[in-house]
């Protein structure tokens, strides 16, 4: 078993519309395990960096003004591939293309307020989750359960 960690956000607008218990709960009731947890308002200098790849596109700089314009809720979540898993779960980035079912499937319309955010892959998992984390914010530790979730 290859055990992978990856970053996911609630945005400025799952945190205003209170869904932060909906969707952190269906990361641990799929089984995935929670080392990272912090709510901050990121700065601009963490949004372009997180964003880079898009800098040149048209919708930058309205991208960057949107997620740093309130309180976003940064999670590392860690399990068996949970990368690809994390955005099966977190559906199509257009909420209208999303499957039922999945996070944006079921509590998103628009592609400007998708509510939520996941590593695309591992290269990109490692950076956001070094960019958004401190190395003493990531908690090792074993469910007491463990043996019920793997053989
Ligand atoms: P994020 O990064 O927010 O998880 O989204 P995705 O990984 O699913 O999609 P993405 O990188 O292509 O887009 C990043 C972010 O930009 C917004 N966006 C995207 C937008 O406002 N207009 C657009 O045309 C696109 C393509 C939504 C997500």
């Amino acid at each position: 078993m290859t055990l992978e960690r990856t970053f996911v956000a609630i945005k400025p607008d799952g945190v205003q519309r209170g869904l932060i218990s909906e969707i952190l709960g269906r990361f641990e009731t799929k089984g995935f395990k929670l080392v990272g947890l912090k709510q901050l308002t990121p700065s601009k200098e963490l949004a372009e960096k997180h964003y880079g790849v898009h800098k040149d596109r048209p919708f930058f700089s309205g991208l960057v003004d949107f997620i740093t314009s309130g309180p976003v809720v940064a999670m590392v979540w860690e399990g068996e591939g949970v990368i690809a898993s994390a955005r099966k779960l977190i559906g199509a980035t257009k909420p209208l293309e999303a499957e039922p079912g999945t996070i944006r499937g079921d509590l998103a319309v628009n592609i400007g307020r998708n509510v939520i955010h996941g590593s695309d892959g591992p290269d990109t998992a490692a950076f956001e989750i070094d960019l958004w984390f401190q190395k003493n914010e990531l908690v090792d530790w074993t469910p007491s359960d463990q043996s019920w979730r793997v053989e």
